[in-house]
């Protein structure tokens, strides 16, 4: 009587109970990492002195920081080229495809698990993979052959009726889902797909959904492995990896709820939360200055053959500007292949390379005060690189669609021809590396590859400030913004660490260093989007020591415990009103931290004082007690 996950999950499950909330360690099959936290995370593999990766393969993939307008993002490819060859990596070299795109069609495998250094690993779980983000330093662990903990997550049935409408698209499923579990509903959970209309998505549709999981909030999210999965894989000529996962009839599930995709329609996220969601028809009229389709989340094959489609014969609106970036290179090779780019670079859609690009705000950044309809998975503040545009998240149908009409349309008002599959894929894996494992070769070590900081030891007593106070769903592209102008700085992190917080407190880095850092104080949902650990890191680098929170998002709370920064959930959520910043808080007794504690701090500033919960296990109380997870692996 299992579901899915639990079926995975028991097979790897190496200590503790399968049991909702308790804490269990599970082997990891594969590692995917990216060059913005890959850089980190191989710092940290070679740091724990290991002689080749344990998995079964780790990928290493270029596709955040490849706009090389300086020598940095150079050095980082080249950095980790050498360290894939030496340690036993597959390298993915830039231009081959986002991380999530190539893995799904090239490496994915259904019923392993996978780990990787990005939010949207998840991706693989439309092909029946338990796939996980972390931080860098976890991924790193886990190539060196570390079981991964996680908090046995709650296991939501998502039932999915019916067949989409033309015009409708997996997109508006998980928006669907967005708009019902909000972008902490999915916080300790596995959302889980089952029913008739899971038969009628093809994999990389799946793959679209299980990708937005990650706004979820959601430890991971799965589809079972079935003939859709048997058919993609066959196209990719990896029949070889099907095995069928499915969930057992009585399977039991902690929550449950059903989605009828006969009456689902267009829906868009507007700003500047992906959960801010409302249909594409009430917002039908409103002018829009920019549209970029592309992104791990709607970049397949069948994805561009349908904007190919909607866009053929139409230019896009003269005050539109429009881009469009392939999820892989065979996406892109297919394609041409096909003749279905022809009607892209008729419309004036501006081809990018096959990688991020705007969705972490690499370039096309959109004009002041410009509505962006975008197809990817984040719409916070700021990450488009412009403060004041607003950016909606939509399906490739509606982006299409709205280009041509420069206003944000309904694509169930398109006339198009419905986008069909190849038969088979073409493979184009020339620019993936395998490695030579040789201790012969030299690690390229450019100037911007520094060296990791390493925190010390937690002091048994702590009296510092207040140096911020936020409000709830701080994301960690508030903490540490990404963009052109700072990705460069991912392997250095004296220099990023400048940006911490830039448009929330401009001073935030001033400050710590002017008061020998501090506390940051933080409503509910605190480090929810990207696993960045850089979130934790330059934090940790400015002398940061504790986080008190209402709530913390799993892979941020994480990573401030890998970095050895104490994240601290308030008892009593009101205590969270009467902490002003620059207020000094004294903590003590930090050498007696018990597991699942509770501890007293001190507001000297207010006379007050606070009880704050420290959830954490024997290990992971040592872990913040010796400054990191590093400090412990070595
Ligand atoms: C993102 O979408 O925010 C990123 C960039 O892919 C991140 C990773 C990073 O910050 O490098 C993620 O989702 O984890
Ligand atoms: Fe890249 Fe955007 Fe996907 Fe992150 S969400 S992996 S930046 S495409």
């Amino acid at each position: 009587m299992n579901t899915v996950s639990e079926k995975i999950l028991a097979q790897h499950l190496v200590s503790g109970e399968m049991c909702a909330g308790k804490p269990i360690k599970i082997k990891i099959d594969q590692t995917l990492t990216q060059d913005a936290t890959g850089t980190m995370a191989y710092l940290q593999l070679e740091s724990i002195g290991i002689d080749r990766v344990k998995t079964e393969l780790s990928v290493s993939y270029i596709d955040h920081n490849t706009l090389q307008s300086g020598f940095e993002n150079a050095d980082d490819h080249a950095y980790l080229q050498s360290v894939a060859d030496r340690y036993g990596i597959v390298f993915s070299k830039a231009g081959n495809g986002i991380c999530h795109q190539v893995h799904l069609e090239r490496f994915a495998v259904p019923g392993k698990t996978l780990l990787g250094s990005d939010s949207h690993t998840p991706t693989a779980g439309g092909m029946g993979m338990l796939a996980m983000g972390a931080g860098g330093l976890d991924v790193a662990a886990a190539m060196a052959g570390r079981p991964f903990q996680i908090m046995m997550p709650k296991i939501v049935k998502m039932e999915l009726k019916g067949k989409l409408q033309k015009g409708v698209a997996a997109k508006d499923i998980i928006l669907k889902v967005l708009s019902m579990l909000s972008v902490k509903g999915g916080v300790g959970k596995i959302i889980e797909y089952t029913g008739e209309g899971v038969s009628t998505l093809s994999i990389p549709q799946r793959a679209t959904i299980t990708n937005m999981g990650a706004e979820l909030g959601a430890t991971s999210s799965i589809f079972p492995s079935d003939e859709k999965t048997y058919e993609f894989l066959k196209k990719q000529h990896r029949e070889k990896d099907y095995v069928e996962i499915k969930a057992d009839e009585n399977a039991t599930y902690d929550e449950e709820y059903v989605i009828d995709l006969n009456e689902l329609e267009p829906l868009i996220a507007l700003p500047h939360m992906p959960d801010n969601v409302v249909t594409v028809k009430s917002m039908a009229g409103t002018p829009i200055q920019q549209v970029n389709i592309g992104s791990c989340t709607n970049s397949s094959y069948l994805d561009i053959v349908t904007v190919s489609n909607i866009l053929k014969g139409h230019v896009v609106h003269p005050n539109v500007s429009a881009s469009l970036s392939c999820g892989s290179k065979q996406v892109l090779c297919m394609l041409s292949q096909n003749n279905q780019l022809t009607p892209i670079l008729e419309s004036g859609v501006r081809l990018l390379e096959c990688t991020c690009g705007p969705c972490i705000g690499m370039g096309q950044s959109p004009a002041t005060n410009a509505f962006s309809l975008r197809t990817f998975n984040r719409n916070f503040y700021g990450r488009s690189g412009t403060l004041s545009a607003k950016v909606g998240l939509v399906s490739c149908e509606t982006a299409a669609y709205s280009a041509i009409q420069g206003v944000i349309s309904d694509p169930r008002e398109c006339n198009y021809e419905c986008a069909e599959d190849l038969e088979t894929y073409t493979i184009h894996d020339e620019n993936i590396i395998y490695p030579s494992c040789s201790k012969d070769v030299e690690i390229v070590r450019g100037p911007n590859i520094k060296p990791l900081p390493i925190n010390t030891p937690l002091d048994d007593q702590l009296s510092k400030k207040v140096i911020i106070k936020v409000g709830d769903h701080i994301t960690t592209d508030d903490i540490m913004p990404a963009g052109a102008k700072i990705l460069p700085y991912r392997s250095n992190i004296e220099k990023i660490s400048e940006f911490c917080f830039m448009n929330q407190k401009e001073s935030f880095h001033d400050d710590c260093l002017n008061n020998k850092g501090g506390f940051i104080v933080a409503g509910q949902n605190y480090g929810q989007g990207s696993s960045r650990e850089h979130a934790a890191l330059a934090p940790m680098y400015l002398g940061i020591k504790a986080v008190l929170a209402k709530s913390f998002a799993r892979i941020h709370q994480a990573n401030l415990i890998n970095f050895g920064i104490l994240p601290c959930i308030f008892e009593n959520e009101k205590d969270y009103d009467t902490i002003d910043e620059t207020d000094e808080l004294y903590f003590t007794d930090l050498h007696k931290l018990k597991p699942n504690s509770v501890i007293e701090v001190q507001n000297t500033t207010k006379n007050k004082t606070y009880r704050l919960l420290l959830p954490y296990n024997e290990e992971q109380i040592n872990i913040l007690e010796q400054g990191g997870l590093l400090n412990t692996l070595k």
